[in-house]
C-alpha cells in the first residue's frame, strides 16, 4: 500500500471510529438498498460480497485459492491466500486499514493503491455492509509475520485489531454470522445455491482454485465439497454448458476469442450443439448480467454478420439466397461472453443489464475479425456450423410458409387455392370422398389414372421426405411437404383444427413397404398425431395395402398381401403358375393399382388407431433423438426388411 505508513496495530480506534459506525447504521436501517433484499438472496449476497474480495485479489495476481465454508449456526467463513487486507494504519482515518474496510461504508476500492476492482462487488462496500448486517464478524490477517485478528458485533468494533501468533503465511479469514434480526425470512444457507455462483465464478476467473464444503451437523450431506478449478475458464464453461443440457457436440472445436482495449477486455468461448435452444450467457465483471445489454447485442449481431459473409464468400449463400438470420446462426449455440471494465454500468438495479457502448464496439470488433479468421482457417467447423444454420433458416421459413397459409386459409370466407399437385376429385360431398396421399412421383402418376376421379383424389409427396439425419422433432409442422397435405385437407392444425372444414372421409397413405414408405408412414402419422389427432379417433386415416404378389395361372390371377397367402395360392392352384413380385408402387400400371389397391370393392386398407400413431410418433422422436444408437438399430433392422423384400 503506497499511501499508507505502518504504525504499530496496538494504537486504539478514535472517535472517528463514532462516525462509521454511524455509516453502517444506515445499513442496518435500508437493508435492501445495499443488498437488494432481506430475503434468501441478499443472505446468500453476503458471502458473494466477501468472496469477491478474494476474488480481487485473485485476478490482481496474488492469490489462487478460495475456500468456503458452511459452519453451525448459519456461520460462513471465507479464506483466501493473498496478501491479506492491509493491517498498517491508514493515515486518513488514523484507524488499521483493515478496520476501515470492514467499518466504514464505501471503503474499499478507493483505499486499494491499484484500484482496479473488476470483480461483482458492489463497488468495493462489500466488506463494510457484510459487516452491518452480521451479528459478528471476525477477520484474521496473516502478512507473513503475524496473525491480526479483529472482532465487529452488529457492525461495532469490540476489540481492538490484536496480533494472536505469528505465521510465515499470508492471507485473509473472515467468518460470520448474518444477523438474523435481518434475515428474518431464512439464514439458513442453501448449498446448491452457493456452488451455482461459485462455480460461475471459477469459470469466468479460469485458474482459481475455489472450494466448497458444507460442515454443518445438520447438513442435508455431511462434508459435501466441491473442489472448482478450471484451468480453461470460460472455455471449460461452455463445455460444462454442453454436457448439462444433454445435447450432443455438433462443432469439434470450442472457439475462444479473446481482445482488450485501454482498460476494457472482452472474451468469448462458443460451441454448438445438435440441440435448438440457444445458450447465450453474459457477464459483467463476472456478474451475470441476466437481461444482456451491450455486449450480448454486439456479440449476437457480428456473430451473425461474420457467418453471413463467410456463408457468402464460400460460396455456402447464392447470391439470391436471403441472409441468415441471428436466430438460424444461435440455434443450439452455446456461448458466453465475458467482459471486464473499470466503469461497469448497468440499466437496472439488479445489475441485469450492461449499458456501456464502447465494450460493444470491441466485442463486436474481436467477433468479426478473429472470428472470421477462425472459420477461414477452419474450413470443414466452418461447413458444420454454417450448414446447420442453413438448415435452420430452411426449416424456419418452411414453418413460417406453413403459419402464413393457415393464416390466409383462416381469412374470413377465403377459399384456399389448393395445392398444384393436388389431383382433386370431381365430388365435393365429404362423406364420400377420399384423398390418397402418395409416396413418389410414378406411383402418383399411375394412381392419377387409375383412379374414380368421381369421389377419389391423389395428392403425391414428391422427393425424399425425411432426412432422418436432418429432420427436427419439434420442426415436423416446419416441413414444407407436409404443407400440401394441411391445405388439402382443409382443417387447419392443432387449436385451429376444425373437423367440419375436413374435405375427405377417407385419408388414405400409399407407400411401398420398403425404408422410405416407412419412413413416410412414420413422419404422417406422427404429424396427425401432433397436430391433428382427432383425425384419428374419429377413424378417418388409413394405410393402403399394396399387394406384394401376384400369382397367375392363365387368365386367372390372385394378390396375395403376404408371404403366407403367396403360398396358398400356389397350392390353390395346383402348382406351374407365374408369381410376379410387385417392386413398389411406382411398378404398378394405373389398372394394377386400382385393382388391388383403390378399388374399394377389391382393396385392403388398415384403419389407423391412436395406438398406432403413438407407436409412430415414439419411432419418430427415437429417430429424430441425441440418441445415436437406437436410430442406427431402426434403421439396420428396417434395412434388413427391405433387402429382404427386394430378394
Ligand atoms: C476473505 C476475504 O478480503 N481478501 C483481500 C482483501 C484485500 C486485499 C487482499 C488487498 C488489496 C490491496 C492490497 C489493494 C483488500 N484490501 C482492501 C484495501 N478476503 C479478502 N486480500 N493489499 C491487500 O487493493 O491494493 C480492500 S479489500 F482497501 F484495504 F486495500
Amino acid at each position: 500500500m503506497s499511501n499508507e505508513i505502518n504504525l504499530p496495530v496496538t494504537e486504539r480506534y478514535d472517535e472517528n471510529s463514532i462516525q462509521v459506525l454511524e455509516g453502517l447504521e444506515a445499513v442496518r436501517k435500508r437493508p435492501g438498498m445495499y443488498i437488494g433484499s432481506t430475503g434468501e438472496r441478499g443472505l446468500h449476497h453476503l458471502v458473494y460480497e466477501i468472496v469477491d474480495n478474494s476474488i480481487d485479489e485473485a485476478l490482481a495476481g496474488y492469490c489462487d485459492k478460495i475456500t468456503v465454508d458452511l459452519l453451525d449456526d448459519g456461520v460462513i467463513r471465507v479464506t483466501d491466500n493473498g496478501r491479506g487486507i492491509p493491517v498498517g494504519i491508514n493515515q486518513q482515518k488514523g484507524i488499521p486499514t483493515v478496520t476501515v474496510v470492514f467499518t466504514i461504508l464505501h471503503a474499499g476500492g478507493k483505499f486499494g493503491g491499484s484500484g482496479y476492482k473488476v470483480s461483482g462487488g458492489l463497488h468495493g462496500v462489500g466488506a463494510s455492509v457484510v459487516n452491518a448486517l452480521s451479528s459478528w464478524l471476525e477477520v484474521e490477517v496473516s502478512n507473513g509475520e503475524h496473525i491480526y485478528k479483529q472482532r465487529y458485533e452488529n457492525g461495532n468494533i469490540v476489540s481492538d485489531l490484536e496480533i494472536i501468533g505469528d505465521t510465515d503465511k499470508t492471507g485473509t479469514v473472515v467468518t460470520f454470522k448474518p444477523d438474523p434480526t435481518i434475515f428474518t425470512d431464512t439464514t439458513r444457507y442453501d448449498y446448491d445455491t452457493l456452488l451455482l455462483r461459485l462455480r460461475e465464478q471459477a469459470f469466468l476467473n479460469g485458474g482459481i482454485r475455489v472450494v466448497l464444503t458444507d460442515k454443518r451437523s445438520d447438513a442435508d450431506e455431511p462434508d459435501r465439497t466441491d473442489d472448482l478449478y478450471f484451468e480453461g475458464g470460460i472455455k471449460s464453461y461452455v463445455e460444462f454448458l454442453l454436457e448439462k443440457s444433454k445435447k450432443e457436440r455438433l462443432n469439434n472445436d470450442v472457439i475462444y476469442i479473446e481482445g482488450s482495449k485501454g482498460d476494457e477486455m472482452a472474451e468469448i468461448a462458443l460451441l454448438w450443439s445438435t440441440g435448438y435452444d440457444s445458450k447465450v450467457m453474459s457477464f459483467a465483471n463476472t456478474i451475470h448480467t441476466v437481461d444482456g445489454g451491450t455486449h450480448e447485442a454486439s456479440f449476437k449481431t457480428s456473430l451473425a454478420r461474420v457467418v453471413n459473409k463467410y456463408g457468402r464468400t464460400f460460396k455456402f449463400l447464392k447470391e439470391s439466397d436471403s441472409n441468415l438470420k441471428g436466430e438460424d446462426i444461435t440455434e443450439g449455440l452455446i456461448a458466453v461472453v465475458s467482459v471486464k471494465l473499470t466503469d461497469a454500468q448497468f440499466e437496472s438495479q439488479t445489475k441485469a443489464k450492461l449499458g456501456n457502448t464502447s465494450i460493444g464496439t470491441l466485442v463486436n470488433n474481436i467477433v468479426a475479425e478473429k472470428i472470421y479468421q477462425y472459420l477461414e482457417e477452419h474450413p470443414a467447423e466452418a461447413k458444420i456450423i454454417l450448414d446447420k444454420s442453413i438448415a435452420s433458416s430452411n426449416a424456419r421459413e418452411a414453418a413460417q410458409k406453413a403459419r402464413d397459409l393457415q393464416r390466409s386459409k383462416s381469412g374470413i370466407g377465403g377459399k384456399a387455392r389448393m395445392p398444384e399437385k393436388l389431383k382433386d376429385c370431381i365430388s365435393n360431398d365429404p362423406t364420400k370422398t377420399e384423398i390418397f396421399i402418395v409416396e413418389g412421383d410414378s406411383a402418383g402418376g399411375s394412381a392419377v389414372e387409375g383412379r374414380n376421379s368421381t369421389y377419389q383424389a391423389i395428392l403425391p409427396l414428391w422427393g425424399k421426405m425425411l432426412n432422418v439425419e436432418k429432420a427436427r422433432a419439434d420442426k415436423v409442422y416446419g416441413n414444407d411437404k407436409l404443407t400440401p397435405v394441411i391445405v388439402a385437407l382443409g382443417t387447419g392444425i392443432a387449436e385451429n383444427f376444425d373437423i367440419d372444414k375436413l374435405r375427405y372421409d377417407k385419408i388414405v397413405i400409399m407407400a411401398d413397404a420398403d425404408v422410405d414408405g416407412s419412413h413416410i408412414r412414420t413422419l404422417l402419422l406422427t404429424f396427425f398425431f401432433r397436430f391433428m389427432p382427432q383425425l384419428i379417433e374419429t377413424g378417418h386415416i388409413y394405410l393402403a395395402q399394396p399387394p406384394l404378389y401376384r400369382v397367375s395361372k392363365g387368365k386367372k390371377y390372385y394378390d396375395a398381401f403376404t408371404d403366407e397367402e403367396k403360398d396358398a395360392f400356389v397350392e390353390q392352384l395346383g402348382g406351374n403358375v407365374d408369381i410376379q413380385r410387385y417392386k413398389g408402387l411406382g411398378e404398378m400400371n394405373p389398372e394394377q393399382l386400382w385393382e388391388t389397391t383403390l378399388d374399394p370393392e377389391h382393396r385392403t386398407m388398415l384403419r389407423v388407431t391412436m395406438e398406432d400413431a403413438q407407436i409412430a410418433d415414439e419411432t419418430f422422436t427415437m429417430l429424430m433423438g441425441e440418441e445415436v444408437e437406437p436410430r442406427r438399430k431402426f434403421i439396420e433392422e428396417n434395412a434388413v426388411f427391405a433387402t429382404d423384400l427386394d430378394i
